[in-house]
């Protein structure tokens, strides 16, 4: 495995910059090498979860499968890295994986200072904290003094310290890498609290002990755009990975599903053409076949069917679109058009 070492990286680069080496393209390596490498969770279920088999789902699962079907026509080409949130952004980096698709929150430094790229937003979040429900606290504004429990090399823990400080309230910090081990460490009452993004509040609960002696608070205290994430300096693997989110939120506002694809191939209308490429350019535009688009809807479904099967009020998270609806239906997922 490589060593994930940002440092190590930049000079790597460096040195190949100045020796002339032309480097490959990641949609290059990744077709030489016949799979995309996907770095996702350690398992948080409804992201990126797996089960006693091996395998995987979740949003961002199904964001890993569409980059394959969009590259390959074929879904199941993916390899996973499960990745701590401390882990991410080095194994990216480092060029351990093509792409990272793990609740990640598009912050300015990470898409800055850390030479990344957010490709777009498959969950709008927010972080909330946890209590147990005989804790008797109604309120995030009544926490002053309590343990808090969360994952270290988050957003989290940097909100977590700037809401205390803003309403002059006292907290100790219980911090772990593993999110199990925060979990399991609030579940055995070593913490008051737990916070992290309310998604995750959601998933982590299935695994306590007793879910429903736990409560959400009603705060929300921070945004968390959590999108997937690509390299700096590969423009056409970026623009891959965007287009194939956009692709997925795209077909569920024209009504593109997994299941009436087949029909839709035939449809009249000029844009469900362009989306299932028996018009126009958008796969060429990629360097893709014109039917990247078709696949991904075929093999994963549209955004709408991955949110409801992996996250929906059918799942045991149980959430609702919210945010997440399009905006179309009082939410804010809005794609960009292929055209
Ligand atoms: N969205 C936040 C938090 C991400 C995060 O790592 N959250 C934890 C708690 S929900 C997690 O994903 N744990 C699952 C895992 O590590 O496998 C960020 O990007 O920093």
């Amino acid at each position: 495995m490589m060593k994930r070492s940002a440092i190590a990286f930049s000079a790597i680069t460096a040195t190949m910059a100045t020796a002339g080496v032309v480097q490959a393209t990641t949609l290059e390596d990744v077709k030489a090498k016949g799979f995309v490498q996907c770095g996702v969770s350690q398992g948080l279920p409804g992201f990126s979860n797996f089960d006693d088999k091996g395998n995987w789902t979740g949003v961002d699962v199904d964001v890993c499968r569409a980059v394959a079907a969009a590259v390959f026509g074929d879904a199941t080409k993916v390899k996973y890295t499960p990745l701590s949130a401390k882990e991410r952004f080095t194994a990216l980096q480092s060029g351990e994986i093509d792409v990272l698709s793990r609740n990640t929150t598009w912050t300015q430094t990470r898409d800055t200072a850390l030479g990344l790229n957010f490709t777009g937003v498959n969950y709008y979040d927010g972080q909330g904290f946890m209590v147990r429900k005989d804790l008797g606290v109604k309120s995030a504004l009544e926490l002053s003094g309590a343990a808090v429990c969360t994952n270290t090399g988050t957003t989290t823990e940097l909100n977590l310290a700037d809401y205390f400080r803003a309403n002059s309230m006292d907290y100790k910090v219980v911090a772990f890498e593993k999110a199990d081990e925060v979990v399991a460490a609030y579940d055995a009452g070593r913490c008051d609290v737990y916070t992290t993004d309310q998604s995750g509040l959601y998933a982590q609960r299935i695994k306590l002990k007793e879910p429903d002696a736990h409560m959400v608070l009603p705060e929300v205290i921070s945004k968390e755009p959590l999108g997937p994430v690509t390299r700096h300096g590969d423009d056409e693997w970026f623009d891959i990975v965007k287009w194939t989110l956009n692709c997925m939120l795209n077909s569920e506002e024209m009504g593109v599903t997994s299941a009436n694809v087949g029909d839709m191939a035939g449809s009249d209308n000029p844009g469900i053409k362009r989306l299932l490429g028996s018009e126009g350019d958008a796969g060429k535009n990629l360097g893709l076949d014109p039917g990247w688009c078709e696949a991904i809807v075929t093999q994963v479904g549209n955004y709408g069917e991955s949110f409801a099967a992996n996250l929906g009020p059918e799942t045991p998270l149980k959430i609702e679109r919210g945010l997440n609806a399009l905006w179309t239906q009082g939410g804010i997922q809005y794609a960009p058009p292929i055209r």
